[in-house]
């Protein structure tokens, strides 16, 4: 059985995320790693801060303090965010970290023994304004190529294409908003990526016809559009700094990796930080990651934004490729579309949107969790809106699965006590349901292998409602004035579909499934799924078995609630 790698792009340290990136990347994968444990694989989900650049400088800075102890906070603030949506990473490193200094560096110095990289003296953005060099992202202008009037020096965000800062139209300062640039001499490291452009197109052809669409597009758009040589150092205090024995000059001047050449190399940094933070556990990073160490089992995923697709697919491939060593490369990668907030953009500064903290301020994260998923911007944008929200977390989770629960254990204890009843032989009723129940987690199960994350989320959905069909259908509440043992086979068949719920909900909802799973006092309850054969049976949780009646797993929102939330939040654009 393969071992499955999950990473999920490293969210920046300059502040709290709001809802579009959790969406985009660290939920699903999060989705995507407890579904595979579930069914017993070996699973490693890796994540970290992104905390070189610009950003964080400026961020610290705004902060009054030193850029390290902002990091170090900023870090600390994001985990616990993460911790309360219940992403449960194998590690949650940090791309400052002296395992990834150490890696970019020897990817540098391999890159550069094999021909790939090269001192350049280049003309950069000066800003005397400002008193500095402007790094890419601090140029601002319009794009050349789609007219986008905020497009930054590195990439565009609207068009997705990688940019220079002077192919940009009535460039900028982001910073003072200057247009009295210079443009002044310094050298730095450049990585020739155009002559691994052959090699790259070739993996692409091999590997890219399996990854889900809008990923492959992207890659194959880019690739189109020809690989460029890249400088890959910058004038900043705060990074990876350029290796002195292999480059004394430029490290004697402070230059250090840009942060997009040091971040992916931190998803194999985090994964040393994983072995060496349990030394005594013997963890063996390097299987996961290098061929001859036996990482050739394992099939590695990657999910992120569109936004992130061209560095993922053939930047950090084509730096891979030129270390000339065998680093396993992504296997699949999924890619997002934006959520928008009643169509528009999340925005900070216009208060407009909610941030991961909020959220979690609100309600718990398994509505979250669950809304998210069943909404994510696959094959398009799509938007959140308050009365959306309610009305999905209303009738999903509160009616179809909460209620349900609910119903079925308290008029069972009511009617026989606290053990779950025996009643009749299962009949044509029964056996209907579970061929039902069996196809519905079959096209479960062929969703989340193939990443499709609203249809995974729409055949659990379905799975819930067949429960409530039945239990319609059979009326309990009729059949125990004229058939009690009939009522009985109904409830104990329904309390079967809940324990099956708790154990397929578990990576959508997994503290919600684990109240419903608690509510039996089944012994040896370490089924982690569910075979056909079980949820074709319907039986594998036996009359006798004590439980008790959760509290209401999902509280409906009101009238109210969404009027309060529309008012602190923003609701739709004037
Ligand atoms: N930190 C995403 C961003 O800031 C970026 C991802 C890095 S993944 C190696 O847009
Ligand atoms: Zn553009």
């Amino acid at each position: 059985m393969a071992r499955h790698l999950i990473t999920s792009a490293l969210p920046y340290i300059n502040g709290i995320k709001h809802l579009g990136n959790m969406v985009g990347s660290m939920l699903p994968a999060d989705v995507y790693a407890r579904y595979l444990r579930q069914r017993g694989h070996d699973v490693l989900y890796i994540c970290a801060t992104d905390e070189h650049g610009t950003p964080a400088e400026l961020a610290a800075k705004e902060q009054g303090l030193p850029v390290a102890e902002f990091c170090a906070s900023a870090h600390d603030a994001q985990k616990a965010i993460y911790d309360g949506f219940a992403l449960a990473f194998d590690h949650f490193g940090r791309s400052s970290s002296p395992q990834n200094a150490e890696l970019t560096q020897h990817f540098a110095r391999r890159l550069n023994e094999n021909g790939f990289i090269e001192e350049r003296a280049i003309r950069q953005v000066y800003s005397p304004a400002d008193g500095r060099f402007l790094p890419d992202r601090y140029v601002e202008g319009t794009c050349p190529h789609c007219g986008y009037d905020k497009a930054r020096g590195d990439q565009c965000e609207n068009c997705t294409r990688v940019l220079d800062p002077t192919d940009l139209i009535n460039p900028r300062s982001a910073i003072s908003g200057s247009t009295e640039l210079e443009v002044r001499e310094t050298s730095h490291l450049f990585l020739l990526q155009s002559k691994l452009q052959g090699e790259v197109e070739a993996w692409i052809d091999e590997v890219a016809d399996e990854w889900p669409q809008l990923a492959s597009s992207i890659a194959r758009k880019w690739l189109t559009e020809g690989l460029h040589d890249r400088a890959i150092t910058r004038d900043l205090d705060w990074g990876v700094p350029v290796p002195a024995d292999t480059w004394p000059t430029l490290a004697a001047d402070g230059k250090v990796f840009y942060v997009w050449f040091d971040a992916p190399i931190e998803y194999i940094g985090s994964t040393k930080e994983w072995a060496d933070a349990a030394p005594e556990e013997n963890r063996d990073w390097k299987s996961w990651w290098y061929e001859p160490a036996g990482a050739s089992d394992v099939r590695y995923t990657e999910f992120m934004a569109k936004d992130n697709v061209p560095f993922h697919s053939v930047m950090f491939p084509a730096t891979e490729m030129g270390v000339r060593e065998p680093w396993k490369k992504v296997d699949q990668l999924k890619a997002f579309n934006w959520l928008t907030y009643y169509g528009g953009k999340f925005s900070t500064s216009q208060k407009r949107g909610v941030f991961t903290d909020q959220a979690l301020d609100i309600l718990p994260a398994d509505y979250w969790r669950y809304f998210l998923i069943a909404n994510a911007p696959e094959s398009d944008d799509s938007s959140f809106t308050w009365e959306h929200f309610t009305a999905t977390v209303n009738k999903d989770l509160a009616d179809t699965l909460g209620n349900f629960v609910n119903r079925v254990l308290s008029f069972s204890k009511k009617r026989f006590g606290e053990e779950v009843p025996a009643g009749a032989e299962a009949g044509a009723p029964e056996a209907k349901l579970g061929d039902e129940i069996a196809s519905l987690l079959s096209d479960y199960e062929t969703q989340m292998e193939t990443l499709q994350f609203r249809k995974a989320a729409a055949a659990l959905r379905a799975l819930w409602s067949a429960g409530n069909s039945y239990l319609e259908e059979k009326a309990p509440w009729l059949e125990i004035k004229t058939n009690p043992e009939g009522a009985a086979l109904t409830l104990r068949t329904a309390m079967n579909l809940i324990h099956l719920y708790a154990v397929v909900s578990e990576p959508f909802i997994p503290s919600s499934s684990a109240a419903m799973r608690a509510a039996f006092a089944l012994p040896n309850d370490t089924a982690t799924w569910v075979t056909q054969e079980e949820a074709k049976s319907l039986d594998s949780l036996p009359a006798g078995t004590p439980f008790t009646v959760p509290p209401v797993l999902f509280a409906k929102i009101t009238d109210e609630d969404l009027e309060t939330y529309k008012e602190r939040f923003g609701g739709a654009p004037e």
